[in-house]
């Protein structure tokens, strides 16, 4: 492991983050382009997002197995075998662990260290960069790979930091283990995170109380170990995989092409069960084609989720308060493992904040519009800033000193996701108007590290300097972002997509929704020449 600071001090490039994008970059550029690198990581290890989610019950909000995992090795795809359909923070962390360790990164990562400056020095052309160790480092190349759901959101309810007791944010959950048992646990958000950790937290602690938003839809994540003979199945046929993966947006299963239209009524209803049974996102994406496009389907698709909703939950009054009142999908699809069973058990309170809002924290418990709930332990399952925070929290500095901060004041504005205008050789990886957080992780990393490598390529031989988008692309990119999402029913509810999970923070659709187009672009912007970006 790098001890702090020392080493070249000038490099050609330098990574932000040691999560899946940034190892990737790390190894690409110092391996492949036999670049001198240097990764930084606040965190005390490699895992990025995952170094954090540590709270009970945390996994892959997807069915995760075997398409959430790095495609650019096939003797890694070998030789790791996942034990779960739908991989758990440990695992997830095991394998980044594996992969740094056969990929010898971390002799080029200092971690425990912040970025808490970087800025574009016109003269020398390079990136100056400072931690909160005060070690300085300049390079011609910036990779932000600072992670698409990282700044942790703490909502700001009078007096939450008089809370006496523990407080733990979901997303920087502590490493030691953290016991429930006989303490009243208040848990604030109903995203994957929380309802993730809710029924792990409900078996032990003595009482639980949920206090809910926004009712979610989540379906059954029928998570199970791998059978034998399924991982060999996809490493046998990996070349077939990888193409579908690469071709379907990084999702690497077909969806169906089936029309509700074309179906009666009993016969939706009978394929809606089937996939229910089936389990993940199924009943999503394969009943019928265009579930988040087609409003009538998706109430359709909907509505037999709340009848689901309704037959598990034993007491009617807490089966209301559970429904979910906007189109299904548009909000982060939510995959649990026993969640609305837990609200038959008797250790659990379900708080609706719309009808009782909370008024303040004291220091011992929440205060609603409806009356007091004792609390021992506070768990924020509140979610992030997500994918522009990360880069607002580094907050670089580019051309002429502005920052990115400035830049992005009223819109985040980028090629690609990948650079911004006025920030020349500063790239990354699943920034705003990126596919990443659809399914495309991990893929799109790899692909977006690819491009990075094939510019950087384009820029030694042709002897520039840098490489930088324009304004005018951005303009185009972004219309283009909207434009699709637009499309579908996704910009009609509020959630992180569309920044409306934060106060203030501008509204515009944060991610690129067809995958394989991008990934098409991407390659043949490469191949023509970089329209788009200007070389000096
Ligand atoms: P999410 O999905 O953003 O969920 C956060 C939850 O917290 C959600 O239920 C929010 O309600 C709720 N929330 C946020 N702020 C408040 C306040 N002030 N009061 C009450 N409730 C609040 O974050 P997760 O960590 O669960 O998941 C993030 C992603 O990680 C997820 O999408 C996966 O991709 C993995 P809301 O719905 O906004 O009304």
């Amino acid at each position: 492991m790098v001890k702090p600071d020392e080493n070249d001090k000038e490099l050609d490039a330098i990574v932000i983050g040691a999560g899946f994008g940034g190892l990737y970059a790390l190894h690409y550029l110092r391996d492949h382009m036999k670049l001198n690198v240097k990764g930084f990581d606040g965190a005390g290890d490699v895992g990025g997002t995952w170094w954090y989610n540590r709270y009970p019950g945390a996994r892959v909000d997807a069915p995760s197995t075997p398409f959430y995992a790095y495609t650019f090795s096939k003797e890694l795809v070998d030789e790791w075998d996942w034990s779960e359909t739908q991989s758990s923070s440990d695992q997830v962390r095991a394998y980044l662990e594996h992969v740094t360790e056969k990929f010898d990164l971390r002799r080029s990562i200092q971690f425990d260290t912040w970025v808490e400056d970087a800025a574009f020095d016109e003269a020398s052309q390079r990136w100056v960069i400072r931690t909160h160790t005060g070690g300085q480092f300049t390079s011609r190349f910036l990779i932000c790979a600072v992670g698409a759901l990282f700044v942790a959101h703490k909502p700001d309810y009078p007096g939450i930091d008089d809370f006496a007791g523990p407080c733990h944010h979901t997303g920087r959950w502590p490493h030691e283990p953290v016991s429930f048992a006989g303490k009243r646990v208040g848990v604030i958000g109903t995203g994957s995170s929380g309802i993730q950790a809710i029924p792990e937290i409900a078996k032990e602690a003595a009482h639980i109380t949920v206090f809910q938003r926004t009712p979610q839809f989540a379906l059954p994540a029928r998570n199970r170990t791998m059978v034998a003979g399924e991982t060999t199945q996809y490493q046998d046929n990996w070349d077939d995989h990888r193409h579908s993966m690469r071709r379907r947006g990084g999702w690497p299963f077909a969806t169906t092409k089936l029309r509700a239209s074309e179906a009666t009524a009993e016969e939706r209803l009978a394929r809606f069960e089937e996939m229910w049974d089936l389990g993940g996102i199924n009943l999503l994406i394969n009943s019928f084609s265009g579930a988040v496009v087609d409003p009538e389907l998706n109430e359709e698709i909907s509505e037999f989720v709340r009848g689901k909703i309704r037959g598990i939950v034993a007491d009617p009054d807490v089966a209301q308060k559970l429904m979910p009142d906007y189109h299904i999908g548009t909000k982060r699809m939510i995959l649990d493992n026993g969640y609305f069973e837990t609200y038959n058990r008797d250790n659990v309170t379900l708080v609706d904040l719309r009808q009782e809002p909370i008024l303040a924290f004291t220091a011992t418990g929440a205060e609603t519009a409806a009356g007091e709930y004792p609390l021992d332990m506070l768990v924020l399952a509140t979610g992030y800033d997500a994918v522009s925070g990360s880069m607002l929290n580094l907050n670089p500095r580019g051309r002429d000193g502005v920052s990115l901060e400035q830049k992005w004041e009223d819109r985040f504005t980028t090629n690609f996701g990948i650079n911004v205008a006025g920030f020349p050789n500063l790239f990354m990886i699943h920034g705003p108007g990126s596919p990443g957080v659809f399914f495309s992780m991990p893929l799109g990393a790899e692909l977006q590290v690819q491009w990075i490598g094939d510019s950087i390529r384009h820029l030694q031989e042709q002897r520039y300097a840098t490489i930088e988008t324009t304004p005018e692309a951005e303009t185009a990119w972004d219309e283009e972002i909207q434009q699709i999402a637009n499309g579908t029913l996704y910009p009609k509810t509020n959630s992180w997509y569309l920044g409306a999970n934060i106060p203030g923070k501008p509204r515009q659709f944060l991610g690129h929704l067809r995958g394989s187009q991008y990934f098409d672009q991407l390659a043949e912007v490469a191949e023509q020449g970089f329209e788009g970006f200007v070389f000096k």
